[in-house]
């Protein structure tokens, strides 16, 4: 077992976890560091390698701000290029050597004779603990694959793979296919898929709002001038936000302004498809907006392909060899892929950070609906920063924007703790009600509340706890600032020596 003290430390690798890095670095503290239980930067970006995954939020957009990339080579990026572009921001703001890659953080617990947090990782088959005044959750939302529960699953004696976990050595050519999910993953799994399988059955519960992706490769000339026109990159930029935002207010305050969106949805079905039966099969039966709205030219047609038929009929179980629907038909595939998503409000990491109360987020959440103040603190978990935390999802536009207002709020949360010789800081109970109850009033109205559809948006109790309601650049304003009459907070005099000395002062060294 070893021990390390430091002053900050960060869960996650992905676009929340550097982007904290950096923005550490930027401010002058070195000691922190980086767990991420992979082998470089990137986070889901890194993990989703599925034949197809790309970005369905403009490549303009979906990037830091501080590191515009002008060398996009589509106006929608794909995964690998994602993969790349985080890692060069990485390497380019020297982060590398902060990160301890390959460490799965088992628990992180609130000491409050110390007052600071205790984090228990594995590493190299060994043990590791390391101590840190604030804990920053870069953890993401879709990192913990969910399996469905299905009768049978385990039995299955085929090759089964999710879409977070692909096998990139299976060969899918000539395979008979099953694909559970009509989801962002599916629909850009199964037009890959639908060209070499030999049959594809694709299992649909619930019908998603598709519309047209307009993607295409940057010409050379587009690329030079993204780099050397001044502002040509951020107008570009500035614009793409723009569009998104009026849909957000669709969504929020007036979902019947997205029958435009519906109009181009339906549109796209008739196109894709040419049999009356499918077409009526695969439009969905709620409003838009409720779930995400997809993007893709392709999975209408793929659908129409003489390879692939849509199951609509529930799954009701899985057989070693197959699968078998509700009204008793049976088909036997090779292999399953199940593209079901995520635990976002059910994350196992949950179960694992405990808090002064000796609770852990999951218990906590449990019982009082899954909640935090601004998406970032929450009562009980002193000094623990959540980025991309409660309520602060968007179905619309990029989580990278979302992400940099939260490092604001992290940074001027570090600058006034600092220099005022907090060492221990909690939100209050009331603050965190208060906004929460601000929140969901905002969402009565939304589409996600009233536009009749189940969605991993909403918790166990069928709250919306993982949108945030409304413009993102409200979002930026409420984080602009560390409010800090909305904490408890204890100077080191206040908690005693102990807690005094287990770190330097944060930057002491800037
Ligand atoms: O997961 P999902 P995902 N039996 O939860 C179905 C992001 N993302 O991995 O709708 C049968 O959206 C479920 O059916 P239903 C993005 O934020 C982004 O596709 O619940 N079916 C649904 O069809 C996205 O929202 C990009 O009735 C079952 C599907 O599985 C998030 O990741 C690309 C089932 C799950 O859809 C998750 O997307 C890809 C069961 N027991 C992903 N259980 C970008 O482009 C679940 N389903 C940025």
């Amino acid at each position: 077992m070893t021990t390390h003290d430091v002053e900050i430390a960060i869960i996650g690798a992905g676009f929340s976890g550097l982007g904290a890095a950096i923005k550490l670095t930027q401010e002058g503290v070195d000691d922190y560091v980086l767990l991420d239980r992979g082998q470089d930067f990137g986070g889901t970006w890194r993990d989703n390698v599925y034949p197809g995954a790309a970005c369905d939020v403009p490549s303009h957009l979906y990037s830091y701000s501080f590191a515009l990339n002008p060398e996009w080579s589509r106006s929608y990026s794909h995964q690998p290029e994602i993969h790349r572009y985080i890692n060069a921001v990485a390497d380019e703001h020297g982060i590398g050597n902060k990160a301890l890659f390959g460490s799965d953080v088992t628990q992180a617990a609130w000491d409050e004779d110390r007052g600071a947090w205790t984090i228990h990782y594995d590493r190299d088959g060994q043990s590791h603990t390391v101590t840190a005044r604030t804990l920053v959750g870069g953890i993401g939302p879709l990192c913990e694959p969910n399996l469905p529960d299905i009768e049978g699953i385990e039995d299955f004696g085929g090759k089964m793979v999710h879409s977070a976990q692909w096998d990139t050595d299976y060969d899918f050519t000539g395979k008979r296919v099953a694909v559970i999910g009509t989801g962002a993953s599916a629909i850009q799994i199964v037009p890959q898929l639908g060209k070499t399988a030999g049959h594809m059955d694709v299992y649909q519960r619930t019908a998603p709002w598709i519309i047209p992706r307009n993607e295409r490769p940057y010409l050379g000339l587009e690329n030079w001038a993204f780099k050397n026109v001044p502002g040509l990159q951020a107008a570009i930029r500035g614009g793409i936000y723009s569009f998104n935002e009026v849909v957000a207010a669709g969504m929020t305050y007036a979902p019947k302004a997205l029958k435009p969106v519906e109009a181009l949805s339906r549109a796209n079905i008739f196109r894709g498809i040419r049999d009356p039966k499918l077409r009526k099969a695969v439009t969905p039966t709620f409003a838009v907006g409720c779930k995400r709205i997809l993007k893709s030219n392709e999975w209408y047609p793929t659908l129409d392909q003489d390879n692939v038929e849509l199951v609509t009929d529930g799954i009701a179980r899985v057989t070693e060899t197959g699968i078998v629907t509700n009204d008793g038909t049976a088909r036997d595939v090779d292999v399953i892929v199940v593209a079901t998503g995520f635990h976002v409000t059910d994350s196992p990491i949950f179960g694992a950070i405990v808090g002064s109360g000796g609770k852990s987020l999951a218990q906590v959440w449990e019982a009082e609906g899954m909640q935090a103040y601004k998406g970032s603190f929450v009562h009980g978990f002193p000094n623990l920063m959540l980025l991309v935390g409660p309520s602060t999802g968007l179905g619309h536009t990029s989580m990278v924007y979302m992400i940099e207002s939260q490092l604001n709020y992290l940074v001027d949360y570090l600058r006034k703790t600092r220099s005022r010789g907090i060492v221990r800081t909690d939100v209050t109970k009331t603050a965190q009600d208060e906004y929460n109850r601000g929140l969901q009033h905002n969402l009565r109205n939304s589409v996600w509340v009233n536009g009749g559809c189940a969605s991993w948006y909403k918790d166990r109790n069928g709250n919306v706890t993982a949108l945030w309601p409304g413009f993102t650049f409200n979002y930026r304003n409420v984080t602009r600032s560390f409010d800090i009459a909305a904490y408890d907070v204890k100077t080191a005099d206040q908690v005693g020596a102990s807690a005094a000395t287990t770190a330097e002062p944060v930057g002491a060294d800037a």
